[in-house]
């Protein structure tokens, strides 16, 4: 069986920025990684006391080792938001990379036959406490460690249920096409890496309710963001990015190909 893009796929991705997968993990599937998810929280929490711990912009971020933790923005919280890079916490996480519904699209996408992993991150978005994402792009955070940001297409997978209500994530449709768009002009620590709202059309948003299990492929250039989790259902999602291979991976140095 080929999970390679089709035409039509390729040509959504061109045109708006990213395309959509429904129902690629199946619910059992997804129940095994929603169990390694939280075993990845577990060690990561772990890791975090005995880690280096800063703020930016009043946000409490750790480095343990490779991996970075942030923590929700509610003074003192513990509870975790994102974990960067989070293969190396579980197993099946780590063979995620390496699954061919989620590579063959990737070689389409990175152009290249042989690809290795960039980065990979679980978001979390817990029930009524998991923070928004304010509009960006994801190359103006790479452009200074890679030299090919335009080969850097990400690609989440939904471990619940997205929704408007828990803060699904929001794609700006076409904002893909002309590279690294100006950041916010104001004199926080992040606000340059949040995306001038006169350098792109906020109507064209698309608001990305897909089933747990889908996948959504997006380009590095893409404006996308998502709202803070009113509900209380959880939102919880991995989000892998590709590179071509013999490339090191972002934070860790260490090259992982795929199949390797
Ligand atoms: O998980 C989300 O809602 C947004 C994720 C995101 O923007 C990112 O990981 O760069």
């Amino acid at each position: 069986m080929s999970f390679e893009l089709t035409r039509a796929e390729a040509r959504r991705y061109d045109r708006d920025g990213f395309v959509v997968r429904d129902a690629v993990f199946a619910p059992v599937e997804i129940a095994g990684l929603r169990c390694a998810a939280e075993r990845a929280v577990a060690l990561a929490q772990k890791l975090s006391e005995r880690g280096r711990s800063y703020a930016l912009d009043g946000r409490r971020f750790v480095d343990a080792g490779h991996v970075t933790v942030q923590f929700e923005h509610t003074a003192a919280s513990e509870t975790i938001r994102v974990i960067e890079p989070v293969h190396a916490l579980d197993p099946m996480l780590e063979a995620l990379i390496d699954d061919p519904r989620i590579v063959e699209p990737m070689r389409d996408l990175v152009g290249s036959q042989h690809v290795a992993l960039w980065t990979d991150k679980l978001n979390l978005k817990r029930p009524r406490e998991g923070s928004g994402f304010g509009w960006h792009q994801d190359s103006p955070y790479w452009i200074h460690d890679s030299a090919h940001v335009d080969r850097l297409p990400n690609v989440l997978l939904a471990l619940d249920d997205a929704t408007e209500a828990n803060g699904c994530l929001r794609i700006v449709r076409g904002s893909h096409t002309r590279g690294c768009l100006p950041g916010l002009g104001d004199d926080s620590q992040l606000g340059g890496f949040f995306t001038s709202p006169d350098h792109f059309d906020e109507s064209q948003q698309v608001l990305l309710e897909v089933a747990a299990g889908a996948l959504v492929f997006f380009s590095p250039h893409a404006v996308h963001g998502s709202k803070p989790n009113q509900s209380d259902q959880a939102r919880r999602a991995l989000v892998l990015t590709y590179q071509p291979s013999d490339h090191p991976m972002l934070k860790s140095g260490i090259t992982r190909n795929v199949g390797a």
